[in-house]
Protein backbone atom coordinates (compact mmCIF):
# COMPACT_ATOMS: atom_id res chain seq x y z
CA UNK A 1 0.00 0.00 0.00
CA UNK A 2 1.01 3.46 -0.77
CA UNK A 3 2.01 5.63 2.07
CA UNK A 4 2.45 2.88 4.21
CA UNK A 5 6.36 2.45 6.20
CA UNK A 6 7.50 -1.00 6.50
CA UNK A 7 9.67 -2.06 9.21
CA UNK A 8 13.47 -2.48 7.60
CA UNK A 9 14.25 -5.99 6.63
CA UNK A 10 16.37 -6.50 9.80
CA UNK A 11 13.52 -5.54 12.26
CA UNK A 12 11.25 -7.37 10.13
CA UNK A 13 13.89 -10.33 10.45
CA UNK A 14 14.15 -10.48 13.97
CA UNK A 15 10.41 -9.75 14.93
CA UNK A 16 9.79 -13.37 13.05
CA UNK A 17 12.57 -15.13 14.34
CA UNK A 18 11.70 -13.93 18.26
CA UNK A 19 8.26 -15.57 17.42
CA UNK A 20 6.75 -12.04 17.69
CA UNK A 21 5.42 -12.13 13.96
CA UNK A 22 3.60 -15.11 12.79
CA UNK A 23 1.79 -15.60 9.44
CA UNK A 24 -2.02 -15.03 11.49
CA UNK A 25 -4.42 -12.72 9.62
CA UNK A 26 -6.69 -10.14 11.62
CA UNK A 27 -9.92 -11.89 9.97
CA UNK A 28 -8.74 -15.11 11.47
CA UNK A 29 -8.25 -14.29 15.08
CA UNK A 30 -11.83 -15.43 16.37
CA UNK A 31 -10.61 -18.71 18.24
CA UNK A 32 -13.75 -19.61 20.77
CA UNK A 33 -15.73 -22.86 20.12
CA UNK A 34 -18.76 -22.85 17.43
CA UNK A 35 -21.26 -23.19 20.25
CA UNK A 36 -19.84 -20.72 22.87
CA UNK A 37 -21.46 -17.25 22.72
CA UNK A 38 -18.82 -14.78 21.14
CA UNK A 39 -20.50 -11.12 20.97
CA UNK A 40 -23.69 -9.57 23.03
CA UNK A 41 -25.04 -6.67 21.75
CA UNK A 42 -28.50 -4.95 22.35
CA UNK A 43 -30.83 -7.92 21.20
CA UNK A 44 -28.74 -9.69 19.11
CA UNK A 45 -26.31 -12.82 20.79
CA UNK A 46 -24.13 -14.47 18.26
CA UNK A 47 -21.81 -17.63 19.29
CA UNK A 48 -18.67 -17.74 17.34
CA UNK A 49 -20.16 -20.53 14.54
CA UNK A 50 -23.22 -17.64 13.83
CA UNK A 51 -20.57 -15.02 13.99
CA UNK A 52 -18.34 -16.68 11.34
CA UNK A 53 -21.77 -17.03 9.60
CA UNK A 54 -22.34 -13.22 9.11
CA UNK A 55 -18.76 -12.63 8.25
CA UNK A 56 -18.50 -14.99 5.55
CA UNK A 57 -21.42 -13.85 4.02
CA UNK A 58 -20.18 -10.00 4.89
CA UNK A 59 -17.25 -10.44 3.43
CA UNK A 60 -17.80 -11.97 0.01
CA UNK A 61 -21.26 -9.53 -0.27
CA UNK A 62 -18.48 -6.81 0.40
CA UNK A 63 -16.24 -8.08 -2.83
CA UNK A 64 -19.98 -8.22 -4.94
CA UNK A 65 -20.10 -4.59 -4.79
CA UNK A 66 -16.56 -4.48 -6.12
CA UNK A 67 -14.53 -3.54 -2.64
CA UNK A 68 -10.98 -4.96 -3.17
CA UNK A 69 -7.79 -5.49 -1.13
CA UNK A 70 -6.25 -2.87 -0.27
CA UNK A 71 -9.12 -0.19 -0.61
CA UNK A 72 -9.63 1.94 2.05
CA UNK A 73 -13.13 2.20 3.58
CA UNK A 74 -14.19 4.78 7.07
CA UNK A 75 -15.96 2.82 9.35
CA UNK A 76 -18.13 4.98 11.82
CA UNK A 77 -19.97 2.18 13.90
CA UNK A 78 -20.93 2.47 17.57
CA UNK A 79 -20.26 -0.69 19.30
CA UNK A 80 -22.63 -3.01 18.12
CA UNK A 81 -22.72 -6.66 16.64
CA UNK A 82 -22.64 -4.83 13.18
CA UNK A 83 -19.48 -3.09 13.90
CA UNK A 84 -17.59 -6.35 14.54
CA UNK A 85 -19.37 -8.57 11.82
CA UNK A 86 -18.20 -5.14 9.56
CA UNK A 87 -14.86 -5.12 10.94
CA UNK A 88 -14.06 -8.64 10.80
CA UNK A 89 -15.02 -9.16 7.32
CA UNK A 90 -13.37 -6.28 6.30
CA UNK A 91 -10.07 -6.85 7.40
CA UNK A 92 -10.91 -10.87 6.15
CA UNK A 93 -10.96 -9.43 2.80
CA UNK A 94 -7.93 -6.97 3.12
CA UNK A 95 -10.10 -4.26 2.46
CA UNK A 96 -8.75 -1.38 5.14
CA UNK A 97 -11.04 0.13 7.35
CA UNK A 98 -10.19 4.09 8.99
CA UNK A 99 -11.77 3.44 12.23
CA UNK A 100 -13.70 6.52 12.63
CA UNK A 101 -15.26 7.56 16.32
CA UNK A 102 -18.93 7.49 16.80
CA UNK A 103 -18.24 11.13 17.94
CA UNK A 104 -16.70 12.64 14.52
CA UNK A 105 -18.69 15.14 12.31
CA UNK A 106 -18.98 15.36 8.94
CA UNK A 107 -15.76 17.77 8.82
CA UNK A 108 -13.46 15.27 10.60
CA UNK A 109 -14.97 12.36 7.96
CA UNK A 110 -14.05 14.33 4.98
CA UNK A 111 -11.03 15.04 6.00
CA UNK A 112 -10.53 10.97 6.83
CA UNK A 113 -11.90 10.30 3.33
CA UNK A 114 -9.24 13.13 1.21
CA UNK A 115 -6.88 11.43 3.09
CA UNK A 116 -7.14 7.57 2.50
CA UNK A 117 -8.95 8.16 -1.24
CA UNK A 118 -11.54 6.34 0.51
CA UNK A 119 -14.28 4.15 -1.62
CA UNK A 120 -16.71 3.01 1.43
CA UNK A 121 -18.51 4.65 4.11
CA UNK A 122 -20.23 2.10 6.85
CA UNK A 123 -22.77 3.96 8.89
CA UNK A 124 -25.64 3.39 11.28
CA UNK A 125 -28.68 4.94 11.15
CA UNK A 126 -28.69 9.03 12.00
CA UNK A 127 -27.80 9.59 15.35
CA UNK A 128 -29.53 13.08 17.13
CA UNK A 129 -28.62 16.12 15.16
CA UNK A 130 -26.28 14.91 12.96
CA UNK A 131 -27.57 14.49 9.67
CA UNK A 132 -25.48 11.77 8.35
CA UNK A 133 -27.24 11.04 5.50
CA UNK A 134 -26.67 13.94 3.90
CA UNK A 135 -22.93 13.76 4.54
CA UNK A 136 -22.67 10.35 3.55
CA UNK A 137 -24.75 11.83 0.10
CA UNK A 138 -21.85 14.29 -0.22
CA UNK A 139 -18.81 11.68 -0.06
CA UNK A 140 -17.02 10.70 -2.53
CA UNK A 141 -17.37 7.31 -2.16
CA UNK A 142 -18.76 4.45 -4.56
CA UNK A 143 -20.71 2.52 -1.36
CA UNK A 144 -22.58 3.40 1.37
CA UNK A 145 -23.38 0.75 3.64
CA UNK A 146 -25.74 1.45 6.86
CA UNK A 147 -25.98 -0.76 9.80
CA UNK A 148 -30.28 -0.19 9.78
CA UNK A 149 -32.81 1.68 8.21
CA UNK A 150 -30.60 2.28 5.12
CA UNK A 151 -33.10 4.63 3.19
CA UNK A 152 -31.44 5.09 0.00
CA UNK A 153 -28.42 3.21 0.71
CA UNK A 154 -27.58 -0.55 1.06
CA UNK A 155 -28.03 -2.00 4.57
CA UNK A 156 -25.28 -4.27 6.10
CA UNK A 157 -28.16 -6.79 5.85
CA UNK A 158 -28.38 -6.44 2.19
CA UNK A 159 -24.36 -7.04 1.68
CA UNK A 160 -24.69 -10.23 4.11
CA UNK A 161 -27.89 -11.60 2.32
CA UNK A 162 -25.94 -11.05 -1.13
CA UNK A 163 -22.86 -12.92 0.17
CA UNK A 164 -22.05 -16.63 0.23
CA UNK A 165 -21.19 -18.42 2.94
CA UNK A 166 -18.67 -20.98 0.92
CA UNK A 167 -16.93 -18.48 -1.57
CA UNK A 168 -13.16 -18.82 -0.74
CA UNK A 169 -12.05 -14.92 -0.59
CA UNK A 170 -8.77 -13.17 -1.88
CA UNK A 171 -6.26 -13.62 1.39
CA UNK A 172 -4.41 -10.79 2.41
CA UNK A 173 -0.19 -11.05 3.32
CA UNK A 174 0.20 -10.74 7.34
CA UNK A 175 2.61 -7.63 6.50
CA UNK A 176 -0.27 -5.95 4.35
CA UNK A 177 -1.78 -3.19 6.18
CA UNK A 178 -5.17 -4.52 7.97
CA UNK A 179 -6.40 -1.37 9.74
CA UNK A 180 -5.61 2.69 10.16
CA UNK A 181 -6.51 3.93 13.07
CA UNK A 182 -6.54 7.35 14.38
CA UNK A 183 -3.89 9.23 16.09
CA UNK A 184 -4.35 11.44 19.03
CA UNK A 185 -2.61 14.30 16.46
CA UNK A 186 -0.82 17.18 17.34
CA UNK A 187 -1.18 18.87 14.03
CA UNK A 188 -3.95 20.81 12.19
CA UNK A 189 -4.14 17.67 10.28
CA UNK A 190 -5.51 14.15 10.78
CA UNK A 191 -2.95 11.50 11.16
CA UNK A 192 -3.45 7.83 10.68
CA UNK A 193 -1.38 4.68 11.79
CA UNK A 194 -1.01 1.77 9.84
CA UNK A 195 -1.24 -1.35 11.39
CA UNK A 196 -0.21 -4.83 9.50
CA UNK A 197 -1.60 -7.68 10.35
CA UNK A 198 1.04 -9.29 11.84
CA UNK A 199 1.71 -6.62 14.03
CA UNK A 200 -1.78 -5.91 15.52
CA UNK A 201 -2.05 -9.78 16.09
CA UNK A 202 0.93 -9.78 18.11
CA UNK A 203 -0.65 -6.60 19.67
CA UNK A 204 -3.84 -8.45 20.73
CA UNK A 205 -2.25 -11.97 21.29
CA UNK A 206 0.24 -10.51 23.79
CA UNK A 207 -1.79 -7.97 25.39
CA UNK A 208 -4.60 -10.98 26.29
CA UNK A 209 -1.44 -13.32 27.71
CA UNK A 210 -0.55 -10.62 30.12
CA UNK A 211 -3.70 -9.54 31.26
CA UNK A 212 -4.95 -13.45 31.58
CA UNK A 213 -7.97 -13.65 28.99
CA UNK A 214 -9.55 -16.72 28.56
CA UNK A 215 -12.56 -19.02 27.63
CA UNK A 216 -14.18 -17.74 31.01
CA UNK A 217 -13.69 -13.87 30.03
CA UNK A 218 -16.68 -11.74 29.38
CA UNK A 219 -15.02 -8.63 28.45
CA UNK A 220 -17.23 -5.57 28.04
CA UNK A 221 -16.07 -3.08 25.04
CA UNK A 222 -17.77 0.30 26.88
CA UNK A 223 -15.15 2.89 25.06
CA UNK A 224 -15.34 3.11 21.52
CA UNK A 225 -14.35 -0.25 19.95
CA UNK A 226 -12.77 2.02 16.94
CA UNK A 227 -10.35 2.99 19.59
CA UNK A 228 -7.21 0.59 20.09
CA UNK A 229 -7.54 0.39 23.82
CA UNK A 230 -10.75 -1.53 23.33
CA UNK A 231 -10.25 -3.07 20.28
CA UNK A 232 -6.83 -5.14 21.10
CA UNK A 233 -5.52 -4.21 24.20
CA UNK A 234 -6.62 -7.08 24.55
CA UNK A 235 -10.08 -5.91 24.23
CA UNK A 236 -12.50 -7.20 21.62
CA UNK A 237 -9.97 -8.54 19.19
CA UNK A 238 -8.21 -10.54 22.75
CA UNK A 239 -11.38 -11.81 24.07
CA UNK A 240 -12.67 -12.96 21.16
CA UNK A 241 -8.85 -14.62 20.33
CA UNK A 242 -8.86 -16.28 23.55
CA UNK A 243 -12.53 -17.75 23.02
CA UNK A 244 -14.30 -15.43 25.51
CA UNK A 245 -17.23 -13.56 25.19
CA UNK A 246 -17.91 -9.69 24.08
CA UNK A 247 -20.20 -7.37 25.39
CA UNK A 248 -21.18 -4.42 23.47
CA UNK A 249 -22.29 -1.12 24.78
CA UNK A 250 -22.15 2.13 23.20
CA UNK A 251 -21.67 4.22 26.61
CA UNK A 252 -19.66 3.87 29.52
CA UNK A 253 -22.66 5.32 31.51
CA UNK A 254 -23.62 3.19 34.80
CA UNK A 255 -27.09 3.38 33.94
CA UNK A 256 -26.13 1.02 31.12
CA UNK A 257 -23.15 -0.80 31.77
CA UNK A 258 -24.17 -1.84 34.94
CA UNK A 259 -27.25 -3.87 34.47
CA UNK A 260 -25.07 -5.67 31.57
CA UNK A 261 -22.08 -6.13 34.28
CA UNK A 262 -25.15 -8.05 36.03
CA UNK A 263 -26.75 -10.06 33.82
CA UNK A 264 -23.74 -11.11 31.68
CA UNK A 265 -21.25 -11.71 34.36
CA UNK A 266 -19.05 -9.53 33.14
CA UNK A 267 -15.50 -10.34 34.16
CA UNK A 268 -13.00 -7.30 32.31
CA UNK A 269 -13.55 -3.85 30.69
CA UNK A 270 -11.10 -1.10 29.95
CA UNK A 271 -11.92 2.63 30.82
CA UNK A 272 -10.92 6.13 31.35
CA UNK A 273 -10.17 7.56 34.16
CA UNK A 274 -13.14 9.93 34.49
CA UNK A 275 -15.29 6.85 33.62
CA UNK A 276 -13.47 4.96 35.85
CA UNK A 277 -14.47 7.77 38.96
CA UNK A 278 -17.83 7.52 37.74
CA UNK A 279 -18.17 3.75 38.11
CA UNK A 280 -16.11 3.69 41.41
CA UNK A 281 -18.75 6.50 42.71
CA UNK A 282 -22.21 4.71 41.37
CA UNK A 283 -20.66 1.36 42.54
CA UNK A 284 -21.45 2.71 46.33
CA UNK A 285 -24.96 2.93 45.22
CA UNK A 286 -25.81 0.22 42.97
CA UNK A 287 -28.06 -2.01 43.35
CA UNK A 288 -26.91 -4.15 40.59
CA UNK A 289 -24.55 -6.84 41.36
CA UNK A 290 -20.75 -5.94 40.28
CA UNK A 291 -18.96 -9.55 42.14
CA UNK A 292 -18.43 -11.24 38.30
CA UNK A 293 -15.92 -8.50 37.93
CA UNK A 294 -12.34 -9.37 38.58
CA UNK A 295 -10.63 -6.80 36.51
CA UNK A 296 -10.29 -3.07 35.41
CA UNK A 297 -8.27 -1.79 32.91
CA UNK A 298 -7.74 2.30 33.34
CA UNK A 299 -5.83 4.12 30.84
CA UNK A 300 -5.96 6.80 28.47
CA UNK A 301 -4.85 9.78 30.23
CA UNK A 302 -2.96 10.07 33.97
CA UNK A 303 -5.17 8.33 36.58
CA UNK A 304 -4.04 10.27 40.04
CA UNK A 305 -2.59 7.65 42.85
CA UNK A 306 -5.77 8.67 45.22
CA UNK A 307 -8.39 7.20 42.69
CA UNK A 308 -5.57 4.42 41.58
CA UNK A 309 -6.43 3.13 45.42
CA UNK A 310 -10.10 3.48 45.33
CA UNK A 311 -11.46 2.79 42.17
CA UNK A 312 -10.56 -1.20 42.60
CA UNK A 313 -11.76 -1.10 46.04
CA UNK A 314 -15.08 0.53 44.93
CA UNK A 315 -15.67 -1.96 42.32
CA UNK A 316 -14.51 -4.54 44.42
CA UNK A 317 -11.87 -5.97 41.66
CA UNK A 318 -8.43 -5.81 40.35
CA UNK A 319 -7.02 -2.68 38.89
CA UNK A 320 -4.53 -2.70 35.83
CA UNK A 321 -3.07 0.73 34.31
CA UNK A 322 -2.66 0.84 30.79
CA UNK A 323 -0.45 3.40 29.37
CA UNK A 324 -0.97 2.79 25.71
CA UNK A 325 -1.26 4.64 22.43
CA UNK A 326 -2.47 3.46 19.03
CA UNK A 327 0.73 4.33 17.20
CA UNK A 328 1.74 1.15 19.14
CA UNK A 329 3.93 0.71 22.34
CA UNK A 330 1.48 -0.89 25.48
CA UNK A 331 2.60 -0.86 28.76
CA UNK A 332 0.06 -2.70 31.46
CA UNK A 333 1.10 -3.21 35.16
CA UNK A 334 1.12 -6.93 35.74
CA UNK A 335 -1.25 -8.88 38.41
CA UNK A 336 1.09 -9.94 40.24
CA UNK A 337 3.08 -5.93 40.39
CA UNK A 338 2.85 -4.73 44.23
CA UNK A 339 0.12 -2.15 44.75
CA UNK A 340 2.88 0.91 45.08
CA UNK A 341 3.47 -0.34 41.24
CA UNK A 342 0.09 -0.15 40.22
CA UNK A 343 -1.38 2.66 41.86
CA UNK A 344 2.22 5.13 41.23
CA UNK A 345 2.96 3.97 37.81
CA UNK A 346 1.46 3.17 34.60
CA UNK A 347 2.76 -0.01 33.58
CA UNK A 348 5.79 -1.42 31.68
CA UNK A 349 6.45 -2.33 28.42
CA UNK A 350 4.38 -5.10 27.11
CA UNK A 351 7.15 -6.89 24.20
CA UNK A 352 10.68 -7.99 25.44
CA UNK A 353 11.57 -6.32 22.31
CA UNK A 354 10.11 -2.89 22.80
CA UNK A 355 12.88 -0.41 22.76
CA UNK A 356 12.62 2.43 25.51
CA UNK A 357 14.86 5.47 25.68
CA UNK A 358 14.50 8.45 27.79
CA UNK A 359 15.46 11.87 26.26
CA UNK A 360 16.43 14.87 27.42
CA UNK A 361 15.03 18.22 24.43
CA UNK A 362 18.62 17.65 22.59
CA UNK A 363 18.03 14.46 22.16
CA UNK A 364 20.71 12.62 24.67
CA UNK A 365 19.62 9.96 27.45
CA UNK A 366 18.50 11.01 30.68
CA UNK A 367 20.26 10.17 33.38
CA UNK A 368 18.00 6.58 35.03
CA UNK A 369 15.08 8.18 36.75
CA UNK A 370 14.77 11.55 35.35
CA UNK A 371 12.31 12.84 33.70
CA UNK A 372 13.04 12.85 29.63
CA UNK A 373 10.76 12.27 26.46
CA UNK A 374 9.86 8.60 25.59
CA UNK A 375 11.12 7.56 22.51
CA UNK A 376 10.13 3.95 21.09
CA UNK A 377 10.82 1.37 18.61
CA UNK A 378 9.29 -1.95 18.78
CA UNK A 379 7.46 -5.38 16.90
CA UNK A 380 3.81 -3.68 16.92
CA UNK A 381 5.07 0.18 16.70
CA UNK A 382 4.60 2.49 13.49
CA UNK A 383 7.70 3.55 11.48
CA UNK A 384 5.60 6.38 9.84
CA UNK A 385 2.43 7.54 9.64
CA UNK A 386 0.06 7.33 6.49
CA UNK A 387 0.60 9.28 3.67
CA UNK A 388 2.68 11.92 6.04
CA UNK A 389 6.10 11.88 4.91
CA UNK A 390 6.85 15.63 6.13
CA UNK A 391 5.29 14.68 9.46
CA UNK A 392 7.16 11.52 9.34
CA UNK A 393 10.74 13.19 9.18
CA UNK A 394 9.63 15.30 12.12
CA UNK A 395 7.78 12.17 14.44
CA UNK A 396 10.95 10.03 14.19
CA UNK A 397 14.12 9.93 14.93
CA UNK A 398 17.00 8.91 12.42
CA UNK A 399 16.69 5.32 13.14
CA UNK A 400 13.10 4.90 13.32
CA UNK A 401 12.69 5.57 17.07
CA UNK A 402 8.63 7.26 17.28
CA UNK A 403 9.09 10.58 19.44
CA UNK A 404 5.61 10.11 21.75
CA UNK A 405 5.51 13.50 23.11
CA UNK A 406 5.08 12.35 26.38
CA UNK A 407 7.26 12.89 29.39
CA UNK A 408 8.19 9.57 31.43
CA UNK A 409 10.06 8.63 34.19
CA UNK A 410 11.34 4.98 34.36
CA UNK A 411 11.69 3.21 37.29
CA UNK A 412 14.57 0.28 38.09
CA UNK A 413 11.61 -2.30 37.61
CA UNK A 414 10.97 -0.56 34.01
CA UNK A 415 8.03 0.69 35.25
CA UNK A 416 7.03 4.40 33.74
CA UNK A 417 5.51 7.12 35.24
CA UNK A 418 3.59 9.58 33.16
CA UNK A 419 4.56 13.45 34.21
CA UNK A 420 3.53 15.26 31.48
CA UNK A 421 4.19 16.11 27.79
CA UNK A 422 5.91 18.08 25.29
CA UNK A 423 3.31 17.39 22.14
CA UNK A 424 0.73 20.46 21.56
CA UNK A 425 -2.17 17.94 22.12
CA UNK A 426 -5.18 18.17 24.35
CA UNK A 427 -6.10 15.03 26.06
CA UNK A 428 -9.71 15.81 27.67
CA UNK A 429 -10.37 12.76 29.72
CA UNK A 430 -8.94 9.99 27.38
CA UNK A 431 -10.70 12.14 23.97
CA UNK A 432 -7.39 13.82 22.09
CA UNK A 433 -7.28 16.16 19.69
CA UNK A 434 -4.37 18.54 18.82
CA UNK A 435 -4.27 22.24 20.07
CA UNK A 436 -3.97 23.20 16.46
CA UNK A 437 -6.29 22.02 14.19
CA UNK A 438 -9.02 23.57 16.87
CA UNK A 439 -7.02 26.78 16.72
CA UNK A 440 -7.13 26.60 12.84
CA UNK A 441 -10.86 26.39 13.08
CA UNK A 442 -11.18 28.88 15.26
CA UNK A 443 -9.45 31.42 12.65
CA UNK A 444 -11.61 30.46 10.63
CA UNK A 445 -14.22 32.72 12.37
CA UNK A 446 -14.41 36.28 11.30
CA UNK A 447 -14.34 37.55 14.59
CA UNK A 448 -10.83 35.84 15.59
CA UNK A 449 -7.75 37.58 15.25
CA UNK A 450 -5.49 34.85 16.60
CA UNK A 451 -6.57 32.04 18.49
CA UNK A 452 -4.10 29.92 21.08
CA UNK A 453 -5.62 26.47 22.39
CA UNK A 454 -4.41 25.25 26.36
CA UNK A 455 -5.20 22.42 28.27
CA UNK A 456 -6.18 23.50 32.02
CA UNK A 457 -6.40 21.69 35.21
CA UNK A 458 -9.33 19.28 36.00
CA UNK A 459 -10.04 16.94 38.81
CA UNK A 460 -12.13 15.15 36.75
CA UNK A 461 -11.07 15.20 33.18
CA UNK A 462 -7.53 15.56 34.15
CA UNK A 463 -7.81 18.46 31.42
CA UNK A 464 -10.40 20.63 29.64
CA UNK A 465 -10.27 23.28 26.73
CA UNK A 466 -9.18 26.64 26.95
CA UNK A 467 -9.31 28.58 24.22
CA UNK A 468 -7.41 32.00 24.12
CA UNK A 469 -8.59 34.79 21.46
CA UNK A 470 -7.17 37.81 20.05
CA UNK A 471 -10.53 39.24 19.22
CA UNK A 472 -10.29 41.38 15.43
CA UNK A 473 -9.87 45.07 15.88
CA UNK A 474 -13.52 46.42 16.65
CA UNK A 475 -15.48 43.06 17.28
CA UNK A 476 -16.52 41.62 20.33
CA UNK A 477 -14.91 38.65 21.32
CA UNK A 478 -17.72 35.71 20.32
CA UNK A 479 -19.13 34.07 23.40
CA UNK A 480 -18.66 30.43 23.91
CA UNK A 481 -22.06 29.70 22.97
CA UNK A 482 -21.69 31.22 19.57
CA UNK A 483 -18.15 29.51 19.31
CA UNK A 484 -19.65 25.98 20.05
CA UNK A 485 -22.45 26.75 17.27
CA UNK A 486 -19.56 28.07 15.07
CA UNK A 487 -17.38 24.91 15.62
CA UNK A 488 -20.74 22.82 14.98
CA UNK A 489 -21.19 23.92 11.45
CA UNK A 490 -17.81 23.42 10.61
CA UNK A 491 -18.51 19.94 11.34
CA UNK A 492 -15.98 19.96 14.44
CA UNK A 493 -16.50 16.46 16.82
CA UNK A 494 -17.94 18.14 20.26
CA UNK A 495 -15.44 16.82 21.88
CA UNK A 496 -13.05 19.46 20.45
CA UNK A 497 -15.06 22.11 21.77
CA UNK A 498 -13.62 24.67 23.99
CA UNK A 499 -14.94 24.30 27.98
CA UNK A 500 -13.73 27.93 28.42
CA UNK A 501 -13.20 31.26 25.71
CA UNK A 502 -10.74 33.90 27.34
CA UNK A 503 -10.87 37.40 25.41
CA UNK A 504 -6.72 38.69 25.39
CA UNK A 505 -5.54 41.74 23.89
CA UNK A 506 -2.05 39.59 22.59
CA UNK A 507 -0.36 36.70 23.35
CA UNK A 508 2.61 36.08 25.29
CA UNK A 509 5.53 35.15 23.37
CA UNK A 510 8.70 32.60 24.61
CA UNK A 511 12.30 33.54 23.85
CA UNK A 512 12.46 32.01 20.05
CA UNK A 513 8.88 33.89 19.13
CA UNK A 514 6.38 31.23 19.95
CA UNK A 515 3.22 31.57 21.85
CA UNK A 516 3.85 30.50 25.11
CA UNK A 517 0.58 28.49 26.12
CA UNK A 518 2.16 28.14 30.09
CA UNK A 519 2.41 31.63 30.27
CA UNK A 520 -1.61 31.60 29.20
CA UNK A 521 -2.30 28.78 31.62
CA UNK A 522 -0.62 30.79 34.34
CA UNK A 523 -2.61 34.25 33.86
CA UNK A 524 -5.64 31.93 34.81
CA UNK A 525 -3.99 30.62 37.99
C1 LIG B 1 -1.24 9.08 31.03
N1 LIG B 1 -1.36 9.33 29.71
C2 LIG B 1 -1.80 8.33 28.93
C3 LIG B 1 -1.96 6.85 30.85
C4 LIG B 1 -2.45 7.03 27.32
C5 LIG B 1 -4.44 1.59 25.85
C6 LIG B 1 -4.52 2.66 26.68
C7 LIG B 1 -4.54 3.96 26.17
C8 LIG B 1 -4.49 4.16 24.80
C9 LIG B 1 -4.54 5.54 24.29
C10 LIG B 1 -4.38 3.08 23.97
C11 LIG B 1 -2.12 7.06 29.45
N2 LIG B 1 -1.52 7.89 31.59
N3 LIG B 1 -2.25 5.68 31.43
O1 LIG B 1 -4.29 3.21 22.64
O2 LIG B 1 -4.28 0.75 23.69
C12 LIG B 1 -1.85 9.38 26.66
C13 LIG B 1 -0.40 9.55 26.22
C14 LIG B 1 -0.36 8.73 24.95
C15 LIG B 1 -1.71 9.02 24.35
C16 LIG B 1 -2.18 7.98 23.38
C17 LIG B 1 -4.37 1.79 24.51
N4 LIG B 1 -2.52 6.29 28.42
N5 LIG B 1 -2.03 8.27 27.60
O3 LIG B 1 -4.84 6.45 25.03
O4 LIG B 1 -3.67 6.86 20.91
O5 LIG B 1 -0.18 10.90 25.95
O6 LIG B 1 -4.18 5.74 23.00
O7 LIG B 1 0.70 9.09 24.08
O8 LIG B 1 -5.72 7.55 22.22
O9 LIG B 1 -2.58 9.08 25.48
O10 LIG B 1 -3.51 8.19 23.04
P1 LIG B 1 -4.32 7.11 22.19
Amino acid sequence: MDGFTPWPPEFAARYEAEGHWGRDLLGDVPGGAPGRTALVAGDTRLTYAELDLRVRRAADGLTALGLRRGDRVIVQLPNSAGFAVVFLALVRSGIVPVLALPAHRAGEIRELCALTDARGYFMSETDGDFDVRRLARSLPVDHVVVDGDAGEFTTLADVEAAGRADSVPERPEPGDVAVLLLSGGTTGSPKLIPRTHRDYVYNLRASAEVCGFGRDTVYLAALPAAHNFALACPGILGALHRGGTVVMVPTTSPAETFPLIERERVTVSALVPPAALLWARAAARTRHDLASLRLVQVGGARLAPEHAATVPRALGCALQQVFGMAEGLLNFTRPDDPPHLVEGTQGRPLSPADEICVVDPGGAPVPPGEVGELLTRGPYTLRGYYRAPEHNARAFTPDGFFRTGDLVRRLPSGHLVVEGRTKEQINRGGEKFAAAELEGHLLAHPAVRDAAVVGLPDPVLGERTCAFLVPRDGTPPPALAAIKEFLRGRGVAAFKFPDRIEAVGSFPLTGVGKVDKNGLAARLR
